[in-house]
């Protein structure tokens, strides 16, 4: 089973995404994600100058060994970059194991462990009664978790909210990005309000989550934490910037909100002191973006000894191979939280053919042999690279805040 072609294709079918499509000598193809949201081009230049040349004449079933080649074969180590493009290599490689044993992926990492995966959606609006509208229609849809966010009343602009399409939210094309003004206090008044508002319309049926995107500190976030419990959420996600594990102490000695975290993260060694001292309950890191199916078992293996479970990321800018991946990966672990399911604009559908099935606030990769996800690189050609950056934010003094 050696690979004979290993190619790379940036497209934007709705928003940019980076494709690494891996062949075989028996012509068997297998499809990976490399996207890095407004860093897309680095990972494509990192897989094609210095990766795939490597994979030429490899074994495919090798996973385990190409993973360490890539990893610890190299000097420099870690980094979103990097292990986007491992990530993508072994997702693909996987995908390719799957098609020549005949059987979905899932079915290879130890068969499925619950009949579906519970997914949450993203309801948002501009005011609470757009929210509730929203958080309305995704409850219509079944949905048993969703994640709130709306508009912080004073600022002129919130990231998360949905255009006024109904579509998911990206961020504007062009060369810079947008700026965005951030202020934490007005923000601190209103999240609570905003969670208390759903919990007196909708109850306390629904599971509820929000993401703060990085933007406290850590006992702002204790502060956060502690006005949300009577709200009861399901989490409280990525309270400050994570890269800062010991801060996660702080947050935990003030509150006994969940927190979740770790979207940004790219390996085991991210999230390592998070996990062992249980300072967080959900652990976000994503097939993509850390290190592919191989290293995000090893993350979830540790998490599952300290009661930690699963969240991972799910948001737009993960492919739907990635989606597909995660889903596999989701279905067979013992510490399965939850997962995030935004999905993708209309056009993604063109040049990604899935199938993964969503019912009842649940999803199911489905039975494919492999990931059960196809790539049409001629759609793909249809819609060329589009650069996008997501937004800088800038405090009312005009300095930069964190993401
Ligand atoms: C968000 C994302 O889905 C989420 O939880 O945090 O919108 C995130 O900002 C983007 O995926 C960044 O690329
Ligand atoms: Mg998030």
């Amino acid at each position: 089973m050696k690979i004979i072609d290993a190619r790379v294709v940036v497209s934007s079918p709705g928003r940019n995404y980076v494709t690494l499509i891996v062949e075989t000598e028996d012509g068997v193809i297998g499809v990976g994600d490399a996207t890095l949201n407004g860093r897309e081009l680095a990972v494509a230049s990192y897989l094609r100058d210095h990766i795939c040349p490597l994979l030429i004449g490899r074994d495919s079933r090798r996973i385990t060994d190409t993973w360490s080649y890539l990893y610890k074969g190299a000097y420099w180590r870690r980094g979103p970059v990097t292990m986007t493009a491992i990530a993508a290599v072994d997702v693909a490689l996987w995908d390719i194991s799957g098609k020549v044993a005949g059987r979905p992926v899932y079915q290879l990492l130890g068969g499925a462990a619950r009949e579906g995966v519970m997914v949450y959606s993203h309801a948002s609006g501009g005011t609470l009664a757009e929210l509730s509208e929203d958080f309305q229609s995704h409850l219509d849809q079944g949905y048993l978790a969703i994640r709130a966010q709306a508009a912080i009343p004073g600022l002129e602009k919130t990231y998360g909210i949905a255009p006024a399409d109904g579509k998911v939210y990206e961020p504007a094309s062009g060369n810079m990005p947008q700026e965005d003004i951030w202020e934490t206090s007005t923000y601190l008044d209103f999240a609570p309000k905003m969670m208390a508002h759903l919990r007196e319309e909708f109850g306390y049926k629904v599971h509820l989550l929000h993401d703060v995107h990085h933007r406290l500190s850590p006992i702002e976030a204790g502060r956060l934490g502690a006005s949300l419990e009577p709200s009861r959420m399901f989490w409280m996600e990525d309270a400050t910037p994570s890269e800062d594990q010991s801060a996660f102490r702080l947050i935990r000695q003030h509150t006994t909100t969940p927190l979740a975290v770790g979207e940004v993260f790219n390996s085991i060694w991210d999230c390592q002191q998070l996990i062992t001292e249980r300072l967080i309950d959900y652990i976000r890191t994503s097939v993509s973006h850390a290190g592919g199916i191989t290293h995000l078992q090893k993350i979830f293996a540790l998490a599952d000894l300290y009661g930690v479970r699963s969240g991972s990321h799910g948001a737009g800018d993960l492919s739907p191979v990635a989606l597909a991946a995660a889903l596999h990966v989701d279905l067979t672990i013992p510490n399965f939280g939850i997962q995030e399911y935004m999905g993708h604009r209309d056009q993604a559908a063109e040049v990604f053919g899935t199938a993964y099935t969503y019912r009842d606030g649940y999803m199911h990769p489905g039975d494919l042999p492999g990931l059960g996800v196809t790539f049409d690189e001629n759609a793909a050609a249809r819609y060329p690279y589009d650069p996008k950056y997501l937004p800088v934010n800038r405090r009312l003094d005009g300095s930069i805040h964190d993401w």
